[in-house]
């Protein structure tokens, strides 16, 4: 009795199975070795593409892979669940963010599940819960109190559009990475997180996190962007004070002809008042602060400035220096300040040219002089001129004894920089986690007492799209008691930047229902040991803020006495999966170019769609969607359904040459998933059913039980079903990896024709893989091939490798 293949009775059937059994339910302890596999949880937007299907079929593979191989493995669900989306779906729709966010959750579920992911659906979470975002209120309480927390004012990054403040990095070419509006900057006090404390564990950690790819590491190396350089102190003219400066070139410093403040920098309004150009130095200020900061760190517009009226001093040679308000320099970085050095700076260069300040050369190129006057800045290193004591040294000697000799003489001290700046978590939104502060006008920023935690978004309120954050609109919310002094007072409205919740979720998932703390530090000390989520699964695009915050958040969250000290960095390795592509472009919805995952689960099941996705490229690399690709995928799966279904009645014994495939093919597909390399393991799948195929018989059962367990990880409703076809009454799920007989691989033989001038003479068992001569010697040994040579010579050999060999005798 022969069934065809029928995916929409198999796939739900054994979804039960593993759901009412509590197949992936993880829980602590045991003898087996701990393995943590996690693929980036979803925002919930309504529904799974491309994407999701290949991040959370790779990382799939890999949990089911590891518990064959005999792993207690933990393998979470859950959901990213603030944001801006349900937000601006209630503006469109009228639907709360809280209601959006709940059905998007529960048709997302529905989706997941019929893709047949190996999920502990138990530890599923939700960051928008009070239930998790209380932990991180408290977090916030306790970096707070640390100072790790703080409120600033600083220009923000401001959406007109989305009517909210954007990270440095959520801004793109000037606009908004959502919207496409062009981005204003504003004024604004916002929380900041002190990531740059971190700055330096943060860069030398990249250093031995051997599993990342090399390319991310590079990616966070540089985003924090260290400098080595001197901060050194310019005398001003006439005051105590001196201007600080920071450079990378203290090689260049007898070749500073003036000196450039940030517009904002205190000291440049400080420097002019009184003087006639105090009102070209505000009305500077003003305008540089409107300039586009994306634009700001580019080098493509004029370098302006305003003499501030006074002068500073070379602190070697007493040289009398203008000082400047220059557009170009960055209030954030450094100091503030600059010595400008045109002859070997390009913006302090064009800065001078544009001012008629005077540009002199200190460094020549090696073994040459410059052409005078400079066409360009010359950046380069070289070799020292008009610089002292230190003329005729190269920069890289220079470097170092004008540091030292600057320290000796206490104007200056060697220094590290950071591009890195602090994290800006405030979001004037209202689908995000409250941040848990009071302002009363007798205490001033009071934090909410812990016990009061959490503080709740409330529900009852109206989306307009317009003016600012929603929750400052709802009274009931912002009206509270001052927590110490009991008078009235009022309620931050800023809730944080999502960043915060994904920084730790991972974490969270480790005792999902703990309510003392965020986590209980003993069981998240036994999924986290060894380094941590020992397979983290997800898109470049988070190379650098996600992974970076969470690392940044692991670190705190140590330090803070909430995690095991044992655990500093959260993902001991990560692979970042390619992108998924058709038509030449990124699938996604702005493109038109979007394949419903639902689409390809109702027409040919979810295990045409795992295999497809896995099959079509390594992790890695860039998919590139093909229809021919997925229908390949199902004819396939559904020849190795016919090949189970006409031989369960008559398994064919157990050959040699089977054995050998499966042997071969059992070693090829372990040693390619352990190297994470799923197609070709697929590949090897496929070559090993063409070789059960061609048997002329049926396949043993032995091989087909190990074609079940091979296939499940990729396919794993057909391995259940085969498995329980072949007669096997548990799971495959949970079965043991087969393992692979190495030295019935050496001992491979073939079947060598011997010929004698053309002619048979025998046909011999040989090991498989023998060179010309050593066949020959087989040969030679054979009686019946003895007698037609005897008493003559071999004049000549040809050999066929594996196949033949054909001795000419004269
Ligand atoms: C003098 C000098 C001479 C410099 C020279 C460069 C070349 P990185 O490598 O990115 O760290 N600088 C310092 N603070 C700045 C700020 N707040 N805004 C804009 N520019 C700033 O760059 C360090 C160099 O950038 C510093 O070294 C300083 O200029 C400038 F031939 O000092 B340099
Ligand atoms: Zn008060």
């Amino acid at each position: 009795m022969k069934e065809p293949y029928d995916p929409q009775s198999v796939e739900p059937k054994w979804q039960k199975v593993w759901e009412d059994q509590k197949t992936f339910r993880a829980s602590e302890g045991g003898s087996k070795p701990k393995y943590y596999c996690l693929e980036m949880f979803p925002y919930p937007s309504g529904r799974i593409h491309m994407g999701h299907v290949r991040n959370y079929s790779i990382g799939d593979v890999i949990a089911r892979y590891k518990k064959m191989r005999g792993f207690n493995v933990l393998h979470p669900i859950g959901w990213d669940a603030f944001g801006m989306p349900a937000e601006n779906a209630a503006i469109e729709n009228k639907t709360h963010p809280a209601k959006w966010t709940d059905q998007n959750i529960s048709s997302m579920q529905v989706q997941l599940r019929k893709m047949g992911f190996s999920y502990d659906w138990e530890r599923e979470i939700a960051t928008c819960r009070p239930e998790y975002y209380r932990w991180e209120q408290l977090v916030f309480l306790k970096m707070y109190e640390r100072g790790l927390a703080y409120k600033k004012r600083s220009f923000v990054n401001w959406c007109p559009k989305c009517e909210t403040v954007l990270a440095n990095e959520q801004v793109e070419q000037g606009r908004c990475w959502r919207c496409d509006s062009t981005v204003e900057q504003r004024p604004l006090d916002q929380w900041f997180f002190k990531i740059t404390a971190y700055a330096q564990e943060l860069l030398d950690e990249t250093n031995h996190l051997k599993g990342w790819p090399e390319r991310v590491l590079t990616m966070q190396r540089e985003w924090i962007g260290e400098s080595e350089g001197a901060e050194v102190d310019f005398p001003i003219e006439g005051k105590k004070q001196a201007i600080k400066i920071f450079t990378t070139r203290p090689d260049t410093l007898y070749g500073t002809t003036f000196m450039s403040l940030a517009a904002e920098h205190p000291l440049a309004l400080e420097l002019s008042r009184g003087t006639p150009q105090e009102k070209a130095v505000r009305e500077f200020a003003e305008k540089t602060a409107k300039m586009d900061r994306a634009k700001r760190l580019t080098d493509d517009y004029e370098k302006e400035g305003v003499f501030t009226g006074v002068s500073a001093m070379n602190p070697l040679t007493g040289k009398k220096l203008p000082v400047y308000a220059a557009n170009f320099v960055l209030m954030e970085y450094g100091t503030g300040a600059v010595m400008a050095v045109p002859a070997h700076d390009q913006r302090d260069f064009e800065f001078a040219k544009n001012y008629g300040i005077p540009i002199e050369v200190v460094i020549d190129p090696v073994g040459a002089v410059h052409e005078r006057p400079l066409q360009k800045a010359f950046e380069d290193a070289g070799v020292l001129v008009n610089s002292q004591q230190f003329t005729g040294l190269p920069s890289e000697e220079a470097k170092k004894k004008i540091v030292a000799y600057i320290e000796k003489k206490g104007m200056g001290r060697k220094t590290l920089n950071y591009k890195l700046r602090d994290w800006g978590i405030s979001r004037q939104r209202y689908w995000g986690a409250p941040i848990p502060i009071v302002y009363c006008d007798a205490c001033g920023t009071v934090p909410v007492p812990e016990k009061d935690l959490p503080v709740k978004l409330p529900l009852d309120v109206e989306f307009t799209g317009k003016g600012g954050s929603p929750l400052a609109k709802i009274a009931s919310f912002v009206n509270v008691n001052c927590p110490k002094c009991a008078k009235p007072a009022r309620r931050e409205t800023d809730t944080m930047d999502t960043f915060v919740e994904s920084s730790w979720y991972f974490l969270r998932y480790g005792s999902p229902r703990f309510d003392k703390a965020p986590f209980d530090p003993k069981a998240v000390a036994y999924w986290m040991k060894d380094g941590g989520v020992d397979q983290y699964i997800g898109g470049i695009e988070h190379a650098v803020l996600h992974l970076l915050y969470s690392r940044f958040f692991t670190k705190v969250l140590v330090d803070l006495g909430f995690l095991d000290a044992g655990v500093r960095e959260p993902f001991k390795n990560l692979l970042t999966q390619g992108m998924v592509i058709k038509d030449g472009a990124k699938m996604s919805k702005s493109k038109g170019n979007v394949v419903d995952p639902n689409y390809l689960i109702e027409r040919y099941g979810a295990d045409t769609a795992r295999l497809f996705s896995l099959f079509a490229s390594p992790p890695e690399k860039d998919l590139d969607w093909n229809d021919q690709g997925v229908e390949g995928a199902y004819r396939f799966l559904k020849r190795v359904w016919t090949l189970v279904q006409e031989s369960i009645d008559s398994f064919g014994p157990d050959g040699e040459e089977e054995k050998r495939w499966r042997n071969r093919t059992v070693k090829k597909v372990t040693e390619d998933l352990d190297r994470f390399q799923f197609n070709t393991a697929i590949a090897a799948l496929m070559e090993y059913y063409n070789a059960l195929h061609d048997l002329g018989r049926s396949p043993s059962r032995a091989s087909l039980e190990s074609f079940a367990q091979l296939l499940s990880p990729f396919a794993p409703h057909m391995g259940e079903e085969l498995w329980r076809l072949l007669g096997r009454q548990d799971l495959v799920s949970l079965s043991r990896w087969p393992a692979f007989d190495e030295s019935a691989l050496k001992v491979e033989t073939i079947l060598l024709v011997v010929q004698v001038n053309g002619t048979v003479r025998a046909r011999l068992e040989a090991p498989a893989g023998l060179g010309q001569d050593a066949a020959r010697d087989l040969a030679l040994k054979d009686e019946n091939v003895k007698r037609f040579l005897e008493g003559k010579s071999v004049a000549k050999v040809i050999h066929v490798p594996n196949k033949l060999i054909n001795l000419v005798v004269s």
